[in-house]
C-alpha cells in the first residue's frame, strides 16, 4: 500500500503518475479539503475535483481545474442576476457540486460521497478527504484575513501572505490513519506545502503516524519558480529564505526521509536523502516516469 499526501493540479498528475506505475486499489490518496467552501449555496471541495477529475483523465490541462469541454452558460445567467462571477462552476462541474452537496445535506458523510463520485468515474484508486468535518484555510494578509478562495481566486493571491492558518480541528476522515499505518511508504506530491500538505499535517494523529514511516516528497519548485500557483512569492514571505528545494525540505524536517527535486535544484540540500531528475510532468508519460523514479528512489531508502 501506497499513501500519497496530495493538493491540486500537481499533486493529482504525480498521483495519476503513481497509480498508472501500480495496481491502483493499491494507492489511497489523502487530499487536502482546507480549500473547500461553501459558493452559491453548493459545498465546493477544489482539491477532491482536481484529483477526480485527473484520475478519470476529464480534467481541463490547459486551465488547470475543472472539466474539459466546459461551458459556462449557468454562470452567464447568475451574472445576469447580478449573482457573484468571481469563482466560475461550469456547467458539467455543476453536476458534481449538486450531487455532493446534496448528499451533504442528507447527513452522508463527505468520505462516502467522495468514494460514490470517484466509482462512477471508474477510478479504482481510493481517494481520501483528509477530514469529513470543515477545516478551513485562512490567509492572514497585509489587507487582513481572507478565506482561502477568496485570497487565492478573489484576489488573485496579490495580497501579501503573512500567515497561514486553519480554522476548525475535524478529526482525520475514516481510514486516513489507517491508510498511513499500513502504508510501505507515504508520498508527497509537488504540492504547495502551506496550503495543501499543511492543512492534512495539521490533523491530531497525522504527524505521529508520519513519523513511523517512509516519506519522501517531490519538490513543487523547480528552478526557483513554482509550475503553478503563488508558492514561489509565499516561501520568502513567510520565511525570509528564496523559493528553493532545500525550503521546501526545510519545511517539512524531520519527516523526510528522501525527496524528489529538479536537476539542478539541488543547492543546499542537506538532511533527507535527494533524488534529482525532471519533475515537470507536461504529459502522461511524465507522470509515469516521475512516479516510477520516486518509487524506485523510495524504495530504495532505508526505513526510517
Ligand atoms: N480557480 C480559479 O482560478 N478560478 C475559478 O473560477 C475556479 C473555479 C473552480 C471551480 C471548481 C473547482 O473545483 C475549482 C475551481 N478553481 C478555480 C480552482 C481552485 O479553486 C484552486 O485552483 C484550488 O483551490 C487551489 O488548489
Amino acid at each position: 500500500m501506497i499513501v500519497v499526501l496530495s493538493g491540486g493540479v500537481g499533486g493529482a498528475r504525480f498521483l495519476d503518475g503513481v497509480v498508472r506505475a501500480l495496481p491502483p486499489d493499491t494507492v489511497t490518496a489523502i487530499v487536502n479539503t482546507g480549500d473547500d467552501f461553501v459558493h452559491l449555496g453548493l459545498t465546493i471541495c477544489p482539491d477532491l475535483d482536481t484529483v477526480m477529475y485527473t484520475l478519470a483523465g476529464l480534467s481541463d490541462e490547459q486551465r488547470g481545474w475543472g472539466l474539459q469541454g466546459e461551458s459556462f452558460a449557468a454562470m452567464e445567467m447568475a451574472r445576469r442576476y447580478g449573482g457573484p462571477d468571481w469563482f466560475s462552476l461550469g456547467d458539467r462541474d455543476l453536476a458534481t457540486h449538486l450531487l455532493r452537496s446534496e448528499a451533504l445535506a442528507a447527513a452522508q458523510s463527505l468520505s462516502t460521497v467522495t468514494a460514490r463520485l470517484c466509482g462512477a468515474l471508474g477510478i479504482r484508486a481510493r481517494i481520501l478527504p483528509m477530514a469529513d468535518e470543515p477545516c478551513r484555510t485562512i490567509i492572514d494578509t497585509d489587507e487582513g484575513a481572507l478565506p482561502f478562495q477568496e485570497w487565492f481566486v478573489r484576489r488573485r493571491a496579490q495580497p501579501p501572505v503573512r500567515g497561514v492558518r486553519f480554522v476548525g480541528k475535524p478529526a482525520p476522515a475514516p481510514g486516513v490513519l489507517a491508510a498511513i499505518e499500513a502504508a510501505e511508504l507515504v508520498m508527497f506530491g509537488p504540492s504547495n506545502p502551506y496550503v495543501s500538505i499543511d492543512p492534512i499535517l495539521s490533523l491530531d494523529g497525522v504527524r505521529a503516524a508520519l513519523a513511523k514511516k517512509r516519506v519522501v516528497a517531490v519538490s513543487p519548485i523547480v528552478g526557483g519558480r513554482a509550475i503553478k500557483g503563488p508558492l514561489a512569492t509565499m516561501i520568502p514571505e513567510l520565511t525570509g529564505a528564496p523559493p528553493s528545494a532545500a525550503a521546501i525540505a526545510r519545511h517539512y524536517g524531520a519527516l523526510l526521509a528522501g525527496v524528489v527535486v529538479e536537476r539542478g535544484d539541488e543547492a543546499g540540500l542537506s538532511g533527507p536523502a535527494v533524488h534529482a531528475t525532471d519533475t515537470i510532468m507536461r504529459s502522461t508519460d511524465d507522470r509515469l516516469r516521475l512516479a516510477n523514479e520516486a518509487l524506485l528512489f523510495a524504495r530504495g531508502l532505508a526505513a526510517t
